[in-house]
């Protein structure tokens, strides 16, 4: 009965939502009475699609559903997170290693799935950080970072990381050019003197371990965006530039001055070509390499000391500058391979590029000058067309398995779809507000999923119940199974969602990891079976091998630890069932708790600085006897001669 009326009563709420929707459909035409049907995912069933969404200035990833709009995980990739412990456990402290120290926080921009023959393989998502230059490797298995690699000779990674349909590059190009080598100049003199480079890393076809190849070394513009070349395309990698004018102050009008940038397009088969074959220059560098691995639960940094540049002069026939207004800012290539759409931000038409048209103006050499060295193609001779929207502000496009094209206008709030090759608009929704990128599942390879697109708006304004001044930013999902685009739902998103992967469930979700093996576990603390546990002394530091199991720590008494010592505590986790992980926290550490999945061993520092009997726990409500999970560390003067020794029991 009680169950009843529940039902009654959001049957209820929802006609009334739709009903509300539908008296909106004048002014903002968007919601039609079955657009809760097509986003409902009924309690225990599952959603069509993953979503990964940048967290931005969260320095994460978020892991959604799709339709559903729920939220499953949070990764975290460059930012500390307390609630995992990932960046406080000392395993996983040096994956936050770079040339700067260690930088606990980035801020995350684009995420790419890893692709073979140019479709979504599911293997692995890459991010940039885009503030302390690095690239990122996320495991859709385990879902966890396993390994980050920093990118020496840039600043604001942001033209990142966008991968080649092999996955044999992830890409990554400034966004500001600076002086290469860095070195002590007026900023003034930046003409000329300061370059941009754009980073080719190599992805190990096996593990997916990353490597540097080669670093071009472009004139000083900011490289805002980039996409691969796709089939026909393939070998090729487009970057949009703004700031050809090579301004240094007060850029948002000195930026603005020339009518044109330009996409660069790139040839990385010619240059690795030139590299195989020893060409390139090794220059010194400093920057960090950091890598999970999945056997010791351990991340370790090596810290690299060359990398190899490649000046495009080098290389004839490598680079190309195609002419594009103005200031564009998203750069992205159509399934075929054959369009290249440049959004100037400053336009308010679409530019869009043929590649066929780009290899022709080359063969017959039809140059329009050139920019340090560097050909310019004439305009006219690339265009394949214009999308005459009408429609302000343009940044970034996506395709559908249709042949049509989807691109945000940041300004005048909406989402616009035009059809390839005929370059007219056939539909515009608005957004709620201020969008940002958008996302099809695949909507970035040769294979879209074109049943939904998610608009990532940067404003949200009166969509929620307000939060204070702050409030999320917010999605929207849009039907696009039909002619015209539907709006189905909004929903909250996290930090600030740039772009977005989305990937059929059915690629991943059978191969989700659920539990690491305990007899794979080879970390150099681990404990595998209780018995084993034991503390041991070394100086002043204390290593506790510490076992878990529901519901006790073993061992839960500690006593002979002073004031002064360092304490190790290595937690393995004895579960080997799916999703029972225990935590651990010790009062007064200087870091946050840790969660040890089934199998996994991880290890907390906490120096004591009082004397006492200090208490520690399990965070996770892993059982009824949770609260039971918990144990006491005796902490002695710092001259007792209290004896080591720990029990489990009496
Ligand atoms: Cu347009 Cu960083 Cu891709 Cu944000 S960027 S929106
Ligand atoms: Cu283990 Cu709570």
């Amino acid at each position: 009965m009680k169950i009843y009326s529940y039902l009654t009563m959001t049957m209820g709420a929802a006609l009334m939502l739709v009903s509300c929707g539908q008296q909106n459909q004048s002014s903002n035409g968007a919601l039609s009475s079955s657009a809760a049907e097509k986003v409902y995912v009924a309690p225990g069933e599952q959603d069509e699609f993953y979503a990964f969404m940048s967290g931005g200035y969260s320095g994460n990833l978020t892991v959604y559903g799709l339709p559903s709009g729920r939220m499953f995980k949070e990764i975290p990739v460059f930012s500390q997170f307390p609630t995992s412990g990932y960046g406080y456990s000392e395993e996983t402290k040096p994956m936050l290693n770079t040339s700067h120290g260690f930088v606990p926080w980035d801020d995350a921009h684009h995420p790419d799935i890893s692709q073979t023959n140019g479709e979504l393989d599911g293997r692995w998502i890459f991010i940039n950080g885009n503030n302390t230059p690095r690239i990122a490797r996320i495991s859709l298995s385990t879902f966890e970072t396993e390994e980050i690699i920093e990118v020496p000779n840039s600043a604001g990674n942001h033209s990142s990381s966008f991968i080649t349909e092999n996955t044999e590059y992830v890409v990554a190009g400034t966004r500001f050019s600076v002086p290469i080598p860095q070195r002590d100049i007026p900023i003034n003199e930046y003409k000329s003197n300061f370059k941009g480079s754009l980073s080719f890393i190599s992805v190990d076809p096996e593990h997916g371990h990353m490597d540097i190849k080669f670093q071009l070394m472009m004139p000083g513009f900011n490289y805002d965006l980039s996409h691969p070349g796709r089939g026909k395309s393939h070998g090729w990698f487009f970057f949009t530039t703004y700031n050809t004018e090579e301004a240094h102050t007060l850029q948002e009008v000195n930026s603005s001055q020339n009518d044109k940038d330009f996409i660069a397009a790139v040839n990385w088969k010619k240059i690795e070509e030139y590299v195989n074959n020893g060409g390139g220059t090794k220059v010194p560098a400093e920057y960090a390499h950091n890598l999970y691995d999945e056997s010791t639960h351990t991340a370790t940094t090596t810290m690299k000391k060359e990398v190899l540049t490649v000046d495009p002069l080098k290389v004839p026939g490598a680079v190309y500058f195609l002419p594009t207004p103005k200031s564009p800012h998203g750069c992205d290539v159509d399934p075929s391979g054959q369009y290249i759409i440049g959004n100037g931000k400053l336009s308010a038409d679409l530019t869009v590029h043929s590649f066929d048209k780009m290899i022709a103006a080359i063969e017959g050499e039809k140059f329009d000058g050139e920019a340090y060295g560097i050909p310019i193609l004439k305009f006219e001779d690339v265009l394949a067309g214009q999308v005459k929207s009408g429609g302000l502000g343009p940044l970034h496009t996506e395709f559908d398995d249709e042949g049509n094209a989807y691109t945000t206008f940041f300004i005048s709030s909406e989402v616009v779809k035009w059809k390839l090759g005929t370059w007219e608009v056939i539909d515009r929704k608005p957004t709620y507000y201020s969008v940002g990128h958008l996302m099809i599942p695949g909507g970035n390879s040769r294979k879209p999923f074109g049943k939904y697109v998610v608009a990532l708006n940067k404003i949200t304004k009166d969509r929620y119940l307000p939060t204070g001044p702050e409030m999320e930013h917010s999605a929207q999902i849009y039907d696009i199974s039909g002619e015209k685009m539907e709006l189905i739902y909004d929903f909250p998103t996290h930090g600030e969602p740039h772009y977005a992967a989305g990937i059929p469930a059915e690629i991943l979700a059978p191969k989700s990891k659920k539990i690491y093996r305990l007899d794979e576990n080879k970390h150099p603390y681990a404990v595998l079976s209780p018995t084993e546990s034991k503390v041991v002394r070394d100086g002043n530091e204390v290593h506790v091998y510490m076992s878990t199991i529901r519901s006790h720590f073993t061992p839960d008494n500690i006593e002979g630890i002073k004031v002064g010592d360092k304490v190790y505590f290595h937690i393995t986790n004895h579960e080997q069932d799916f999703d029972v992980p225990h935590g651990f926290a010790m009062i007064g550490q200087n870091t946050s708790e840790l969660l040890i999945m089934p199998g996994q061993t991880k290890t907390s520092v906490w120096e004591p600085k009082k004397v006492g009997v200090w208490p520690f726990y399990c965070t996770d409500f892993c059982s009824a006897l949770h609260q039971e999970m918990q144990g006491y560390v005796r902490v002695s003067p710092a001259n007792s001669n209290v004896e080591l020794k720990w029990s489990l029991g009496e």
